[in-house]
């Protein structure tokens, strides 16, 4: 039978890759992202090959992630993986300078967005007792960084609530997955720069960072292993990357 796969932020980096990814499978998709240009542009690349079924979704709205659920044609609406991947870093700044602003939106995109996904999709997975959830989290919800506060803040939230989920879905056969992934290049850091490109580009000057392709892989990999096995946590870093030493600061 052919498998569905919703991907939320869908028009860009990881998700536009897992989209690409899972096609290559057969897999039919709904997609998702406030960029409804990329939506159709992707939907044209892939619906020649799956089915495809394009959202505008803001995450940010439970009404708007109620009524998509809710509107889903009937050969989407049984969905066998949910990819919460739409997400966001706004600025680098030390938590006593940082726009307000911007902790609201990531608290609201990452955190909230992913809990409204996951709560509108988990009855039907419930109901029919199979299906799989896949987070995106982050390094930086394992690492401290300077500047990465809330970032960093709404990655730990998803690492910790991938696990609660598990734990309420002991009595099912739904799998969670939480991939934590370090350095990788796509529009991430020109959004966290707030569309500074050449602050963006300095991020990945001189290494080789992970690419969307490599993640889309593992989150291929962790849909393909048996039925019974539940892949928790993937972190991956790219090799040029490593953890930091702790800080001390001294006085003179
Ligand atoms: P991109 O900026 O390339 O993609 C982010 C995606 O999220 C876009 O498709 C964007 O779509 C979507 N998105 C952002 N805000 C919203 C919103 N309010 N509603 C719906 N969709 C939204 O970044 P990445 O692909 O790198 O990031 C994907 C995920 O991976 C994020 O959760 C990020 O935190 C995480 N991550 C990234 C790492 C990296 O270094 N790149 C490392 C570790 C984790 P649109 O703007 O069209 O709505
Ligand atoms: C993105 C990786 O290290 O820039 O989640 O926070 S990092």
């Amino acid at each position: 039978m052919q498998k569905t796969i919703c991907i939320t932020g869908a028009t860009s980096g990881f998700g536009k890759a897992c989209a690409e990814r899972f096609a290559t499978d057969g897999w039919q998709m709904i997609l998702t992202g406030r960029r409804t240009d990329r939506l159709q542009a992707l939907s044209q690349e892939l619906g020649a090959a799956v089915p495809v079924h394009i959202a505008e979704l803001d995450v940010r709205d439970f009404k708007a992630v109620e009524a998509m659920v809710a509107a889903l044609p009937e050969a989407f609406k049984y969905i066998d993986v949910l990819v919460n991947n739409a997400g966001l870093a706004l600025g680098l700044a030390g938590a006593d300078k940082t726009d307000i602003a911007d902790w609201d939106t990531m608290i609201d995109t990452n955190v909230k967005g992913l809990c409204y996904l996951t709560r509108c999709i988990l009855p039907h997975m419930v109901q029919r007792n199979q299906g799989h959830i896949i987070n995106m989290g982050s390094i930086a919800g394992n690492y401290p960084y300077p500047g990465g506060n809330v970032y960093g803040a709404t990655k730990a939230f998803v690492k910790q609530f991938s696990r609660n989920l598990l734990t309420d879905l002991n009595h099912t056969k739904i799998r969670v997955t939480n991939i934590e992934p370090g350095l990788a290049e796509s529009e991430f850091s020109v959004v966290r720069f707030h569309g500074d490109q050449q602050k963006a580009d300095a991020v990945y000057k001189g290494t080789e960072p992970l690419r969307p392709v490599d993640i889309a892989e593992i989150v291929h990999w962790v849909t393909s292993v048996p039925a019974h096995v539940n892949i928790n946590t993937v972190e991956v870093m790219p090799v040029c990357q490593s953890c930091g030493p702790l800080a001390i600061h001294r006085d003179e």
